[in-house]
């Protein structure tokens, strides 16, 4: 009994600690996480946006803060579009090329990666055009994998 206890608990911790790949109970769960994420990243990635476009002033704070949030939601999504996750009960913009050429999306998933670790990079050093030719690349990675892969609305 206290073997089965143990042996439960064990197995309730390493499913907190498991790879979220591995936690989406239902495809609805996983389409909400992979849009929540790309949501907030949307949100943070707009903000300096509006800084390097000079709809806002530029606060180097402020712009170091975003693109770490962007650099770390960036990482987020690709767990979530994992097999059986193409569709649910809930609308999904996703192509279904996604599935069908899974090493193309996450080679364009790794180059966001790479683009946002840059984005944060950049925004530490303070320089608003430093900041700004970062900007302009990681847009391009969020472009190309759009291009590819999200249906028009
Ligand atoms: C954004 C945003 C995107 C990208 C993309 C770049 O600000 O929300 O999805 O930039 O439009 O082309």
């Amino acid at each position: 009994m206290k073997v089965f206890a143990c042996i439960a608990a064990t197995a309730a911790l390493l499913a907190f600690a498991a790879p979220a790949s591995a936690q989406f109970a239902k495809p609805e769960d996983a389409i909400k996480y992979r849009q929540s994420s790309l949501t907030v990243m949307a949100t943070h990635f707009g903000r300096i946006g509006a800084m390097v476009n000079g709809r806002v002033p530029f606060d180097a704070k402020l712009a170091a803060e975003n693109a770490d949030i962007v650099s770390n939601m960036s990482k987020l999504p690709w767990a979530a579009f994992g097999p059986g996750t193409d569709k649910g009960s809930i609308p999904t913009r996703a192509k279904a090329e996604i599935w069908a050429e899974q090493a193309k999306f996450k080679e364009l998933n790794d180059k966001l990666v790479a683009e946002t670790t840059k984005l944060a990079a950049a925004a530490k050093t303070g320089n608003a055009d430093t900041l700004k030719a970062a900007f302009g690349s990681t847009g391009a990675a969020c472009k190309a994998c759009h291009d590819n892969y999200q249906a028009k609305l």
